[in-house]
C-alpha cells in the first residue's frame, strides 16, 4: 500500500474521539489511519501537533451585493485565502441576487466569480428575497436538486425581510425538497421604530446600532421563526444567535420536540456593545447584526456552547473596509448608524478564538471543537461524509494545529481584504500551522502554498438533521 502523503504522529481529533495515529492520504482522500503506516511520497512530521478536520465555515459572505456604492472587501480569492490560513478547507457563502436578477442567474454569476479563484472548497447557500412563482416554483427546486440544499431568509432589512406568509411559503418549498432553512431572526418593524426614535433624539453614533437592536428584537423573531417552522413542519437553523434569551427560545422549542439548530459566532463570546461606544467613528468597526451584547450575554452564550445548545460556531465573515466610502465610511454613515454597512471580517480568526477561549481555557473538549467547527456544519448542510471529519474515505481536508503557539491577532498578519480586524491585539494560544485541502498543503506556517484553482465548488446532498 503506497500513499501520496503520510502525516505522522499527530493527535487526530474527530467529533467522537482523539488518539495519536498516522494519516495515509491517497488521491486526495484519507486512505488509512493507523500506526507506523508505510512511507508516503511526501512525509509530514506532525509529532506534537493536533490534526483536526479542516474547518467548515458555513456562514460567510463573499462579494455579496450590498447596496448602491457599497462593496464587500473580499472576492473569492481573498476570502478563501484568509479561510485557508485560519485552518478552514470549506466555506459556504450566501448567494444573493442583484436587483433585477433571478436566483438562478445569481447562482450562475456566483459560480463564474468563484471559478479558478478558490484556495478552499466552496458551496453556496441561497438567499430567498423574491417570493414569486418563478423563484418558488422553478428556481428553488432546480437549484436545491443541483446541490444548493440550504436557504436563508431574513426577518430584517428593507428589501430582504419577508412577511410571515412569505416565510411560510419558503418553508413549504424547503419541506418539499428537503432543504434546510437558515433564518436571520430580528424584527424589522421594531428596529425601524427604535431607529426612528433614536435619530429623532439625535442619537446617531455607531453605539445606537446596538441600542436599536435590543435582545427583545432578536428573541421575538427567534420565537416567531420557530413557531412558523413548527406550523410548516420543517427543521430550521437560527443563525448568529447573540444572547441567552434567544437561546432559551431554542431550548424550549427543542423540549417541545422541534428540530431547531443553533449557530453562534466569535463576536458573541468576545465583543460587546461597549466596543461600538468609542470616540469618533471607531465603533463602526464592530457594527454587525445582531450586535455584540454584554459580558452577561457572553457568559450565557458560553454556557450554550458548553451545554450543547449550539450546533455550529461560524464566523459570519461579512467584511467591509473601514477607511473606505465603499465600506464602513459609506455616505451618511457618520451622520447616522443607519447607513453603516453591517458586518465584520472574521473567517481567519474564528477557529483560533474558539480554540484558545474554548479548548485551551478548558470550556470545551477537542471533540466538541471538531463538531462545532467542522463536523456539524458538514452534516447539517449536506457535505458529510465527504467533509467534516478525519475518516477513511473522506476528503483529506485536515488542519494541523500547534496547540502551544501563542499569537497576538494583528491585521497586518491576516489575509482578508478588509483593512482591520475587530480582534486587533487579542491574544490566543493555538494556531493552525498547516492546512491540507484534499491532500494538498494550501497553507504552511501562515504562507499560502497551494494554487488558487485548488478549491472547487461542491454540490451538496441533503441535510442530515439527526446530529
Ligand atoms: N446578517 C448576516 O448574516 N451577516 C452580516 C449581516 C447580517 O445582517
Ligand atoms: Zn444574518
Ligand atoms: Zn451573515
Amino acid at each position: 500500500m503506497t500513499f501520496d502523503t503520510v502525516i505522522r504522529g499527530a493527535r487526530v481529533v474527530t467529533a467522537a474521539d482523539t488518539g495519536v495515529a498516522d494519516v495515509g492520504i491517497r488521491d486526495g482522500q484519507i486512505a488509512a489511519l493507523g500506526m507506523q503506516l508505510p512511507a508516503g511520497r511526501e512525509e509530514i512530521d506532525a509529532h506534537g501537533l493536533i490534526a483536526l478536520p479542516g474547518g467548515v465555515d458555513s456562514h460567510v459572505h463573499i462579494a455579496q451585493p450590498s447596496g448602491e456604492g457599497i462593496e464587500m472587501a473580499d472576492d473569492f480569492a481573498s476570502a478563501t485565502a484568509s479561510a485557508a490560513c485560519g485552518g478552514n478547507t470549506t466555506v459556504l457563502p450566501f448567494c444573493l441576487p442583484k436587483p433585477g436578477m433571478s436566483l438562478r442567474e445569481a447562482v450562475q454569476d456566483y459560480h463564474a466569480q468563484a471559478k479558478d479563484q478558490c484556495h478552499t472548497d466552496v458551496s453556496f447557500h441561497l438567499i430567498v428575497k423574491d417570493v414569486d412563482p418563478q423563484t418558488l416554483g422553478q428556481d428553488l427546486p432546480a437549484l436545491i436538486e443541483a446541490g444548493h440544499s440550504s436557504l436563508k431568509v431574513f426577518m430584517t432589512y428593507k428589501g430582504l425581510a419577508l412577511s410571515d406568509r412569505q416565510i411560510l411559503d419558503v418553508f413549504e418549498v424547503a419541506k418539499r425538497h428537503d432543504a434546510l432553512v437558515m433564518v436571520h431572526a430580528e424584527n424589522e418593524d421594531a428596529i425601524e421604530y427604535l431607529r426612528d426614535r433614536a435619530e429623532a433624539q439625535g442619537n446617531t453614533a455607531p453605539l445606537y446600532h446596538a441600542r436599536t437592536r435590543p435582545l427583545a428584537v432578536e428573541r421575538e423573531a427567534t420565537h416567531r421563526a420557530i413557531a412558523l417552522a413548527e406550523i410548516a413542519g420543517v427543521p430550521l437553523t437560527i443563525v448568529h444567535v447573540s444572547n441567552g434569551e434567544s437561546m432559551e427560545e431554542i431550548r424550549h422549542a427543542r423540549a417541545r420536540g422541534s428540530l431547531v439548530f443553533a449557530e453562534t459566532c466569535p463576536q458573541y463570546i468576545t465583543l460587546s456593545a461597549a466596543d461600538l461606544d468609542q470616540a469618533g467613528f471607531e465603533g463602526a468597526k464592530y457594527v454587525c447584526s445582531p450586535p455584540p451584547r454584554d459580558t452577561t450575554e457572553q457568559a450565557r452564550i458560553w454556557a450554550g456552547l458548553e451545554q450543547g445548545v449550539f450546533d455550529l460556531f461560524s464566523s459570519d465573515h461579512c467584511p467591509f473596509r473601514f477607511a473606505d466610502s465603499a465600506g464602513k465610511d459609506a455616505p451618511g454613515a457618520r451622520a447616522s448608524f443607519r447607513n453603516i454597512p453591517n458586518g465584520i471580517p472574521g473567517v481567519e480568526t474564528r477557529l483560533p478564538i474558539l480554540f484558545s477561549e474554548g479548548v485551551v481555557k478548558g470550556r470545551i473538549s477537542l471533540q466538541r471543537f471538531a463538531a462545532l467547527s467542522a463536523t456539524n456544519h458538514a452534516r447539517l448542510y449536506g457535505l458529510a461524509p465527504r467533509k467534516g471529519s478525519i475518516a477513511v474515505g473522506a476528503d483529506a481536508d485536515i488542519a494541523l494545529w500547534d496547540p502551544t503557539l501563542r499569537r497576538t491577532i494583528r491585521q497586518a498578519d491576516l489575509h482578508h481584504g478588509s483593512d482591520y480586524t475587530p480582534w486587533e491585539g487579542f491574544e490566543v494560544t493555538g494556531w493552525p500551522v498547516r492546512t491540507l485541502l484534499r491532500g494538498v498543503s494550501v497553507m504552511i506556517d501562515g504562507a499560502l502554498t497551494g494554487t488558487r484553482a485548488g478549491g472547487t465548488h461542491i454540490a451538496r446532498g441533503k441535510p442530515e438533521i439527526r446530529l
